[in-house]
């Protein structure tokens, strides 16, 4: 799965190999530079949906934000979870990815 990886790494800016939240925040104002369609973002939320469950979880999140602090999971899930149901769909992540006219 070279190409997930190749995702991450460009997401991955100070190459800590951890997404920090700031890395994700500058990914996500600035997505057009990584090109993403619908395969692109099929993997990355693949490649978060760390148990396969369909959805982004909190704790799915927290691993990614590599913080526990509930008040930024909290913001991202205002920004992105749009029916308020407490978890990320693909249909949320997608909308997230290619809406041009998303600002944080
Ligand atoms: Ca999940
Ligand atoms: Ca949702």
């Amino acid at each position: 799965m070279e190409e997930i990886e190749n995702i991450f790494k460009s997401m991955d800016i100070d190459q800590n190999e951890k997404i920090e939240y700031t890395e994700f925040l500058a990914a996500m104002m600035d997505h057009e530079k990584f090109e993403m369609n619908d395969e692109k973002i099929k993997l990355a939320f693949k490649h978060l949906d760390f148990d396969d469950s369909g959805y982004i979880e909190r704790r799915e999140i927290t691993k990614l934000m590599g913080t526990d602090n509930e008040a930024v999971v909290d913001y991202i899930l205002s920004i992105v979870d749009t029916d308020k149901d407490g978890k990320i769909s693909f249909e949320e992540f997608r909308t997230l990815m290619i809406n041009e006219s998303f600002h944080v």
